[in-house]
C-alpha cells in the first residue's frame, strides 16, 4: 500500500496507524503548491481536490478522505481493536467521533490557518468549494443519486448542504454568497431529491417547503 503525505498534515493519522497495526506502508510525498509528488506524477490525476491523503491499495484502487482511511486501516488487523466491530454501537460512536473531528476541529482550524493568507480567506475558500461542487456536478453526469443509482445517506447529506447556496430561497443564517446555476447535473439531482416524500415532508415541518417552491413534477 502507498500513502501519498504531505508532512505535518491530516496524513500523519494514518500514518501513525500503518504504523500501530504494523502494515508495510510506502509513503510519497506531495508538493501541494504544484500539486506534484516526489516521483514527479502529477497529484491531480490521483485526487482531483488535490488533498491527502490519499491510500492506493496493493490492487491500485483508491481510497481518499481520511474517516475512511483510517476506518480501512482498522479493520485490516481486527486484532489490534484501533476500531470495534462494524455493526457495531461502539464503530457508530467512532463514527461519530470522526465525523466531529473532521468537520469540527479539522476543518474548524481551516479558518485559523487561511488567516495567515493576509486574511484572504473568503477569496481561497470559495474556489476550493466551488471546484468541489463542479466535481460533483460530474459524478452526477451518469448516476442517479450520489453513491450511484439509489437514494443513500450521503444524498441526504448533500442536500442538506446545497441548499445553503440556493440563496433565493433561504432567507437565515444558512444562506452563503455562493451559486450553483451552471451546474446542471447538481440541479437535475437536487429537483429529483426534491420530489422524495421524505425531503418533502422534512421540508413541511421545519416550515421550508413553502419557500423551497413546488417540487418538480417529473423529478
Ligand atoms: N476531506 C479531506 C481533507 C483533507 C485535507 O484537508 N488535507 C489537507 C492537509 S491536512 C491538504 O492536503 N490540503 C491541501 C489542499 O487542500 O490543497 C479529508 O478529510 O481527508
Amino acid at each position: 500500500m502507498k500513502l501519498y503525505t504531505m508532512p505535518a498534515s491530516c496524513a500523519l493519522a494514518p500514518h501513525i496507524v500503518a504504523h500501530e497495526l504494523g502494515l508495510d506502508l510506502e509513503l510519497c510525498r506531495v508538493d501541494h503548491t504544484r500539486h506534484v509528488t516526489e516521483e514527479g506524477d502529477d497529484f491531480l490525476s490521483l485526487n482531483p481536490h488535490g488533498y491527502v491523503p490519499v491510500l492506493v491499495l496493493d490492487d491500485g484502487s483508491l481510497l481518499r478522505e481520511g474517516p475512511a482511511i483510517l476506518q480501512y486501516l482498522a479493520d485490516l488487523k481486527p486484532q489490534h481493536r484501533l476500531a470495534p466491530p462494524n455493526g457495531s454501537l461502539a464503530r457508530y460512536r467512532l463514527q461519530e467521533m470522526l465525523g466531529f473531528l473532521n468537520s469540527e476541529i479539522h476543518k474548524g482550524f481551516v479558518p485559523l490557518l487561511y488567516a495567515r493568507l493576509a486574511g484572504r480567506y473568503i477569496e481561497t475558500a470559495r474556489p476550493k468549494l466551488e471546484a468541489r461542487y463542479a466535481w460533483i456536478d460530474r459524478l452526477l453526469a451518469d448516476r442517479a443519486f450520489l453513491m450511484g443509482a439509489d437514494f443513500t445517506v450521503a444524498d441526504a447529506y448533500l442536500y442538506a448542504l446545497t441548499g445553503w447556496g440556493q440563496a433565493s430561497w433561504l432567507t437565515s443564517y444558512y444562506r452563503a454568497d455562493i451559486h450553483f446555476d451552471a451546474l446542471h447535473h447538481l440541479a437535475a439531482w437536487y429537483g429529483r431529491v426534491r420530489t422524495r416524500d421524505s425531503v418533502r415532508r422534512a421540508l413541511r415541518e421545519e416550515g421550508l417547503e413553502a419557500a423551497a417552491g413546488p417540487a418538480p413534477q417529473n423529478g
